[in-house]
Parts: structure tokens; C-alpha cells; sequence
């Protein structure tokens, strides 16, 4: 079994103290930090079917979630480079009722890592609190929200329509997340989409400098 295959299914079983340092040997044998990172992200992937099929329950999907996070924090350093310049802030969250974050983690990370000041909220975030949030930091140029749930879609766009109206400006709205579409995001206003990290912090990058 090769050292990325051992790390997917220590997530997978949930695994958080394990993880840690088999993510760390899978760097040691030259294994580069993202086809670690898509390897988790797939053991996620199937930890969901196996939850859609009833064959594992949430308490077994919180600990493949923790045991992924665990080992994300060993990867964080190589995503990040090395910031020279600000773009300015991006504020970020799971919306309100949504308490997944690895994904709104990830991009967070990404996001940071292409030169912005990252406010994160964490997750469960009303609209008025990503508000709050855009009036009590400097130089917001980005608010970006995360949604996994198709139930919490519609604070989706309760938080974008009153980020649109609340008399604040000089800030773009990106939203993403697995039930989100390009088409979703068009028809609640949102000025961007992104499909994942990697493309999200492309697009913040391209959201600042339209301004
Ligand atoms: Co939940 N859960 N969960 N869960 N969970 C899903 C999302 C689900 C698809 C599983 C399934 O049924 N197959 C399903 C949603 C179904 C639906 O809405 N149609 C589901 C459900 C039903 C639930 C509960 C309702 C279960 C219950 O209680 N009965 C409950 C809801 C709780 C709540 O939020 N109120 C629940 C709870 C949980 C846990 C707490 C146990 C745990 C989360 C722990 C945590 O996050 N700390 C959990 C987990 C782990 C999952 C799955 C298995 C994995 C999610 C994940 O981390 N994926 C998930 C199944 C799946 O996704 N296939 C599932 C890995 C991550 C890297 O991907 O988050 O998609 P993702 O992020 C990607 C992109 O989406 C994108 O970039 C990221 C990285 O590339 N992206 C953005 C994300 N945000 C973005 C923002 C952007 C741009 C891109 O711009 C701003």
C-alpha cells in the first residue's frame, strides 16, 4: 500500500492521531502536498456515500471530518507561500445553519496563501454577522461563503442579498461549496463562483484587482 493509500484510509476510519504522521511521511517520500490533500479529499468523498448508503452514521463521518483536519494542519506551511504584498481582506464563512468547514478551511488557506488578510468567521454565520464583519475590518475586498447543505442554500442568498444591500461597498461576493453551481450563484447575485480552493483563490485574486 503506497503511503498516500495508508493516509486514506486512516481518514477514512477516523483516525486523527495517526494521521498526522503518516501525512508527514507521505511528505518525507517525496509526495507532493496536493495529491496528499486530493487523497483526503477523496476519502471524504467516499465517507459521504457511505453515509448516504446507512452504512457508516454522523459520529463515524465527525471523525474521518477531525482525522482529515489533522492532517491538513500538517500541510497547511507548504501552502503557504510567501506573502509580499496585501490584496487586501477576505472575509470568510459557512453560512448560518451550516456547520461543515473543511472545505471553507481549504479555501481559506488557499485564499490566504494568494496574499489576502483572511478574517475567518467560522461556521453557523448569520448574514448580519458576515455585515458586522465587513464594517469592522479594513480593506475588505472579498466576502466569500461556503455552503454544503442544499437546506442552508437559501441563507446562501439571504447573506449575499443583504451583503448587496447594506450601504457597505468596495467588496465582492464569491460563494462555493458542493451544492453550488455557477447558475446558483448568478441567481442570488453573487459576483463569483469558484468550484474549489485552488480555483477560489484565482478568482479572489482576479475579484481584487477588478476593483
Ligand atoms: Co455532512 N453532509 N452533515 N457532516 N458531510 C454532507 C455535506 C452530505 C453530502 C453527506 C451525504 O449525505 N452524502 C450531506 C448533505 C446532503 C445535502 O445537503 N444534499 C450531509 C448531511 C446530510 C449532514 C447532516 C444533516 C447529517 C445529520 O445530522 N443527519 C449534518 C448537518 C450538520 C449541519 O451542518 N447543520 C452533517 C454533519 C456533518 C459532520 C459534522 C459530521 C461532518 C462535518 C465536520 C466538519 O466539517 N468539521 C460532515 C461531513 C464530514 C460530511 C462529508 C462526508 C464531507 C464534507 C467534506 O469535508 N468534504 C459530506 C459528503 C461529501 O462532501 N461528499 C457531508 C471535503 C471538502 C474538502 O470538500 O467541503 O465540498 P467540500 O469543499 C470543497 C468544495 O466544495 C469547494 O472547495 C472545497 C475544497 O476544494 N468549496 C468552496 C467549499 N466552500 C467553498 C467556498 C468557495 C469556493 C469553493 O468560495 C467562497
Amino acid at each position: 500500500m503506497s503511503k498516500i493509500e495508508e493516509v486514506k484510509s486512516m481518514v477514512e476510519a477516523g483516525k486523527a492521531k495517526l494521521v498526522p504522521g503518516l501525512v508527514q511521511e507521505a511528505i518525507n517520500e517525496g509526495n507532493s502536498a496536493k495529491d496528499i490533500l486530493d487523497g483526503m479529499v477523496e476519502s471524504m468523498r467516499i465517507i459521504g456515500d457511505k453515509f448516504s448508503s446507512g452504512e457508516i452514521f454522523v459520529p463515524e463521518m465527525l471523525m474521518a471530518a477531525k482525522a482529515m483536519s489533522k492532517g491538513v494542519d500538517v500541510l497547511k506551511p507548504l501552502f503557504e507561500g510567501q506573502k509580499i504584498t496585501s490584496l487586501g481582506t477576505c472575509v470568510i464563512g459557512t453560512v448560518e445553519g451550516d456547520l461543515h468547514d473543511i472545505g471553507k478551511n481549504l479555501v481559506s488557506m488557499m485564499i490566504g496563501s494568494a496574499g489576502f488578510d483572511m478574517v475567518d468567521l467560522g461556521v453557523d454565520v448569520t448574514a448580519d454577522k458576515f455585515v458586522e464583519a465587513v464594517r469592522n475590518n479594513k480593506d475588505v475586498r472579498i466576502v466569500a461563503c461556503s455552503g454544503l447543505l442544499t437546506t442552508t442554500m437559501p441563507k446562501m442568498m439571504e447573506t449575499v442579498q443583504t451583503l448587496k444591500s447594506c450601504g457597505l461597498s468596495g467588496f465582492k461576493v464569491m460563494v462555493g461549496g458542493a451544492p453550488v453551481s455557477e447558475e446558483f450563484a448568478a441567481s442570488i447575485g453573487a459576483d463569483a463562483f469558484a468550484p474549489d480552493a485552488g480555483s477560489a483563490a484565482v478568482k479572489a485574486a482576479e475579484l481584487a484587482s477588478e476593483r
